[in-house]
């Protein structure tokens, strides 16, 4: 299986997933194909609809204070769902859907989630940080939601200028 980021301004990633029911061999090669896809982009997250697939899959591989992605470090996120929230954080954010866009956006500072694993087993995770913000990133996406949605009517007018200056020198070169 070999997938390709849909890149904004595609309306795929504004669709809304549904509920996996399946835990099965096709769910497995989804999210193998969605983890080397994700490592050859320098990506350290992932969600489904990213890949042109519909599900509440996402996948996570934050790096170590090395700064080494190690492959046992990859969180599967199926059907996850906030359970609790706390304070307020911002952080500098990038999406391998909209690249060489970096914005600063608010969000919980800790996050509790419940999800399953690829196998269906229930899970909870309590995470802060990077993690927090990059579960909340890739959440957003099951619900068709990018980060630069969540810009100021300013900063998003900015946005979409610099994005048609980049899409311009990009079909020029
Ligand atoms: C904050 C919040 C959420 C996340 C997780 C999802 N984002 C990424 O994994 C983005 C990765 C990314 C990688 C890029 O490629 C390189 O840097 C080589 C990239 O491309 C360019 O900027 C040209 C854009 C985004 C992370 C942080
Ligand atoms: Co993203």
């Amino acid at each position: 299986m070999k997938l390709i980021i849909v890149e904004y301004p595609d309306k795929r990633l504004k669709e809304k997933s549904i509920r996996v029911e399946k835990f099965d061999a096709n769910l497995h090669e989804l999210l193998d194909a969605m983890y080397r896809i994700m490592i050859e982009s320098n990506g350290i997250g992932l969600a489904a609809i990213q890949v042109g697939y519909a599900k509440e899959v996402l996948i996570l591989n934050i790096p170590n204070e090395e700064g080494e992605q190690l492959n046992d470090a990859l969180i599967e996120m199926i059907n996850p769902l906030i359970a609790s929230k706390n304070g307020q954080t911002s952080y500098q954010e990038g999406c391998l859907s909209v690249p060489s866009f970096y914005e600063d956006i608010i969000r919980h500072e800790t996050i509790s989630v419940n999800y399953q694993d690829r196998d269906g087993n229930t899970k909870t995770i309590d995470a802060e940080g990077l993690l927090s913000v990059a579960i909340q990133h890739e959440m957003d996406h099951l619900n068709g939601i990018l980060f630069i949605d969540k810009l100021s009517y300013s900063r998003r007018k900015k946005f979409e200028k610099e994005f048609k200056r980049v899409q311009k020198e990009k079909k020029r070169s």
